[in-house]
């Protein structure tokens, strides 16, 4: 079967869900021509298993407002695959989501969480609540009528989940006190816990900071290093901060941020200083990314998007498909040498083809971003032993895992002197899962 007769079915099968039709054909590209040397997935019918959720479950929040009004919102939770563990994934609370953005997201991360070499499936969860503008009582009220039903389908050997796009800290807290009441039992059923609470050192960091480890991996590849480099990040939550803290400890500068509103350019630099100032802005006021512009005499591109400034390396690390093909040019054309995908999926097909012709040194999401997920699994692992391990070793063990992912990216995906980073991180993501599958027999 081609990519385009597959994808016809996918297509055909789940109607408008266009996320998830991208995602299911990058890895349809990569993967059918190492399915077709290899006819046992075929015969398996692998891919077609893959595609499919083994389970969906929506369901409907309602919660009180401040005035006492009633609100509805829309839960959801997407049990991808559990081939090689429990299903792990996080919870997205925006006002775009909709079961076939989750769907991507949990597609993806079936793949990511096998290339950590973690026993972890893939799962993805979450709402159209939107977290901006609520109180954190409307929070609580939302996080607990969300918990109240999807406790129901969770659990520590089961599906594990965490924060994503609008839950951090504050919303994992809110879910887990409504899931250890209606529970009775206090177990690792969340990760991105506190750390008087289970949570794991290094957690917070683990994206940005494994991201960061992944495209110096890269380049040293390339017998380069981020020594220097002038670095693009997009989004200014959680992933962004801890790639700006990181780029600045392997010697790089950072020159902007944004949100959904603009973007700031700073060219003299995102110091400590700024950045946790900025962590202040984000983290506990809640505030908006113009306001850095203001404060530290940076320049404020109302509305847009960071690609067009003068950068060796991007991060976008904000949303979905915010880099399209002309932005993608514009990068290539100002000089940058390498992206890192701290984002789930930011860059569009066009991009990618942009990336491949430049040859640029292309990080995608699912190898790039892991770090994150690695450590939620190193988190779930201290609360089975009910210890807690220091941050050196947390630490070190997330470099051991984004060096291990970039050789696997080699392994699967060597081109000559060229490493086509898709391909890698989809075939080797894919052979796990896949034998796993049919050493299960059909399930
Ligand atoms: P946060 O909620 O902490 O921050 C998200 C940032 O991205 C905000 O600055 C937000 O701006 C911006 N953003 C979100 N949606 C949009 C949009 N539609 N258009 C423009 N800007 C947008 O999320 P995270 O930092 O945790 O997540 C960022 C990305 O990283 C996501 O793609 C996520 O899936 C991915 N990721 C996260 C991991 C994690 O451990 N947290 C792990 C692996 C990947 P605004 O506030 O204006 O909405
Ligand atoms: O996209 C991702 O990998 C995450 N949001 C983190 C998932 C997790 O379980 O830590």
């Amino acid at each position: 079967m081609s990519v385009s007769q597959f994808m016809k079915k996918i297509v055909a099968k789940n109607p408008g869900e266009s996320e998830f039709h991208q995602a299911v054909q990058e890895v349809a590209e990569s993967v059918m021509p190492f399915i077709d040397a290899n006819p046992k997935y075929k015969e398996g019918k692998i891919l077609e298993r893959i595609a499919e959720p083994e389970r969906v479950i929506m369901f409907r929040v309602p919660w009180l407002d401040d005035k006492g009004k009633p609100q509805v919102n829309r839960g959801f939770r997407i049990e991808m695959n559990s081939a090689i563990g429990p299903y792990k994934g996080g919870l997205r609370l925006h006002p775009t989501v909709y079961l076939g953005l989750l769907k991507f997201l949990a597609f993806e991360q079936v793949f990511k969480n096998s290339l950590t070499t973690l026993p972890m499936g893939g799962g993805k969860g979450g709402s159209d609540f939107d977290p901006k503008g609520k109180s954190d009582n409307e929070v609580m009220k939302f996080c607990q009528s969300f918990m109240t039903e999807l406790q129901r389908h969770i659990g520590p050997n089961t599906d594990v989940p965490a924060g994503d796009i609008g839950t951090g800290g504050r919303e994992i807290g809110f879910m887990f006190g409504q899931y250890k009441r209606l529970r009775n039992e206090f177990t690792g059923v969340l990760t991105g816990k506190a750390l008087n609470w289970g949570g794991s050192l290094i957690r917070p960091e683990a994206t940005g900071y494994g991201c960061v480890y992944f495209v110096n991996e890269m380049l040293k590849h390339v017998n380069d290093s981020m020594k220097g480099k002038i670095c693009t990040v997009s989004g200014s939550g959680n992933v962004a901060q801890y790639t700006i803290e990181k780029v600045n400890q392997l010697g790089g500068k950072c020159v902007t941020l944004s949100d959904s509103g603009g973007t700031i350019h700073d060219s003299k630099g995102i110091d400590a200083k700024k950045l946790a100032w900025v962590m202040e802005l984000k983290n506990v006021k809640r505030g908006r990314i113009k306001e850095y512009a203001k404060k530290f005499d940076a320049k404020y591109l109302e509305g847009k998007r960071p690609w067009g400034v003068k950068c060796d390396v991007a991060f976008p690390s904000a949303t979905q498909n915010e880099i399209d093909g002309s932005d993608a040019a514009a990068l290539v054309k100002n000089g940058c040498i390498a992206v890192g995908e701290g984002a789930n999926m930011p860059s569009t097909p066009e991009a990618i083809e942009v990336y491949m012709k430049a040859k640029t040194l292309y990080g995608l999401g699912k190898a790039a971003n892991a770090g994150g997920v690695a450590v939620s699994g190193l988190e779930m692992s201290q609360n089975s032993q009910r210890l807690a391990w220091s941050r050196e070793d947390v630490d070190s063990k997330l470099q051991q895992i984004m060096v291990s992912i970039h050789e696997t990216c080699i392994k699967y995906g060597k081109e000559g002197k060229f490493v086509n980073y898709p391909n890698g991180a989809n075939i080797g993501g894919f052979v796990k899962v896949a034998d796993a599958m049919l050493d299960q027999g059909l399930v």
